[in-house]
Formats: C-alpha cells, structure tokens, sequence
C-alpha cells in the first residue's frame, strides 16, 4: 500500500504515483508537518486504514496512501515523511519537498503541534513559498491546553490568510472540520490569500531577474519565484529535477498513448487521417 521512494529519486515517486492513484479520485491532498505531531494518526483518523505511525532511523522513506469519501467525493489522502524544513536536508525532507512541489497536489494540510506552534509555523511559510492552496491543521490541542497555551486561531488564520483547523487527532476531534475544510477549498469558492514573504532589496533583484528568464523557459507553468529561490540558495540539483518535469510534460501520459492506440486503429490515425 506503500508507495516506496529508496532512492528519492523524482522520476520513481511521480512515474509510481499516477498509476496508483487510480482513475477515480476527485482530489489529491498531501498531509505535511514536522516529525511526530500527529500526521499518520490525521491519515488514520481520515482514511480509517490502520498505518504503522512509528519512525526509525535508515528506514526507506514510505509514502503511506489512503482515500476516504466526503460529499460524494472520492479523495486521495498522502502521508508524507516529517521535515522540519522543504531545504531537503535529509531523505525525508527530499521526498515531502518534491512531493509537494512536483506531485501537484490539490491542497497540502501541514499538521502542526499545538503545543511548539512557532517552530512548525516555519514549515508552513516554506509550504506557502510554493502554493497557496495550504490548510493548516493545529493538532495536540489537548496537550497545549494542559500546557496553559491558549491559542488565537482566527488571529492565526487572519495573519497567514489560509484556514486553521484546531484538533485532537488521537480524539479524532477536529477531523470532520477538516475534511470540510478540505472540501471547500478544492471543490467550493475559499480562495486563500496567504502573504507573499519579502526579502531585502537585493535578494528581491535576484528573484525577479533569474524569475523572468524562467518563466521564458517554462511558460508560467511553475512557480518560478520558488524555483528562483532555490537557485539563489545554490541548489543546483533542482535543474536536474526540473529538467526531468519539462521532459515529462512533453511526453504523452498513458491515458493519452492508450487513447491514440484506440483511435488510431479504429479511424486510422496513424494513416494520419
Ligand atoms: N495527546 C495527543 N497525542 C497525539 C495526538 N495526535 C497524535 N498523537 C500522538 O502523537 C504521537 C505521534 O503521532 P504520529 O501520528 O505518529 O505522528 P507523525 O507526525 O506521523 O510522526 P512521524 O511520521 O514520525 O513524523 C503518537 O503517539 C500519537 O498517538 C493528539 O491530538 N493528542
Ligand atoms: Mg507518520
């Protein structure tokens, strides 16, 4: 049921997951957050399939899937590995940060813990580097609580510009607001406004210089002011995976060699009819 990554390699996790997802889920959400606070129990809670929710040292990045039906709607639930950062610093970090970045999710829920909120509020301004479309999902509620924390959430949700759901996740308190959450955002009218973080004058130079001649190369198909950013940073592994998407958005999918196959023996497209 996993979809297993050894190598972290981009081109295994993307060339696996369109063909485990299956034809019939309206939506892709990613679930993301530090390590430990409660994303597998989220993913439990969701999709109702019991996941080891344990992580060991050297063990080989798992990306756990599951599915679960809310309003008449079929949809793909992926735990991602815990990361403190999307740097990809580690094999964990690689695999969320990519993921993210390149699995083209419809929404990514960062699960954060209630209880040490400002150093995983770092994650969920990285997340929002690259897309808006992020729901952020306070977990360990019960614990804060019993800590003295009281916690402002629709201060939190005016400042970051993207819905906050409170939750109990071993309680599976919380889980049905988010799911409704979820919903709304992919299927219904919320329209996130998250603030764009600015850096000084030079930097931002930087950014909209190396942005022009990316989005020459990529036709605004990505963010390039994320990708700009990662170059500025000296990241030079990214062209290679970047390089690898464009091949792959000019390759047909399967759906598209299998429909041309079809077509073409029953109205002779290949005689180029
Ligand atoms: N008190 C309390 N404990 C929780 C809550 N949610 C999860 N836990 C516990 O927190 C621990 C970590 O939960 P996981 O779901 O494994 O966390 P994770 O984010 O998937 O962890 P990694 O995959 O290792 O990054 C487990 O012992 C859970 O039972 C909650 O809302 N309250
Ligand atoms: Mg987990």
């Amino acid at each position: 049921m996993g979809l297993t990554n050894q190598a972290t390699g981009l081109s295994g996790l993307l060339r696996e997951l369109p063909d485990s997802l299956g034809d019939k889920a309206d939506a892709l959400i990613a679930l993301a957050g530090n390590p430990n606070t409660g994303k597998s129990t989220v993913f439990n809670g969701l999709t109702g399939l019991n996941q080891h929710t344990g992580n060991w040292p050297g063990k080989t990045v798992v990306l756990a899937k599951g599915a679960y039906r809310y309003r008449k709607k079929e949809i793909t639930l992926v735990d991602l590995p815990g990361a403190y950062s999307l740097l990809a610093n580690s094999a964990d970090e690689q695999v969320a940060r990519d993921f993210i970045f390149f699995g083209n999710p419809d929404v990514i829920v960062v699960v954060t813990d209630a209880t040490c909120l400002e150093r995983n509020l770092n994650l969920v301004l990285q997340v929002l580097e690259i897309t808006p479309r992020v729901i952020l999902c306070v977990n360990l509620i019960d614990q804060a609580k019993q800590k003295g924390f009281n916690i402002n959430f629709k201060k939190l949700e005016q400042i970051l510009g993207i819905p906050v759901v409170p939750a109990v996740a071993r309680d599976k308190k919380g889980l049905e607001e988010l799911k409704e959450a979820i919903h709304l955002m992919v299927f219904g009218q919320y329209q996130s406004q998250p603030k764009t973080l600015i850096y000084d004058e030079a930097l931002e130079q930087g950014i909209s210089q190396v942005q022009q001649e990316l989005d020459k190369l990529f036709h605004k198909k990505m963010n390039s002011r994320w990708i700009a950013l990662r170059l500025l940073d000296g990241e030079m592994a990214i062209v290679e995976q970047l390089l690898e998407m464009m091949q792959r958005m000019e390759e047909p999918t399967k759906k598209e060699v299998r429909l041309r196959e079809e077509i073409g023996v029953d109205v002779g497209f290949k005689q180029g009819v």
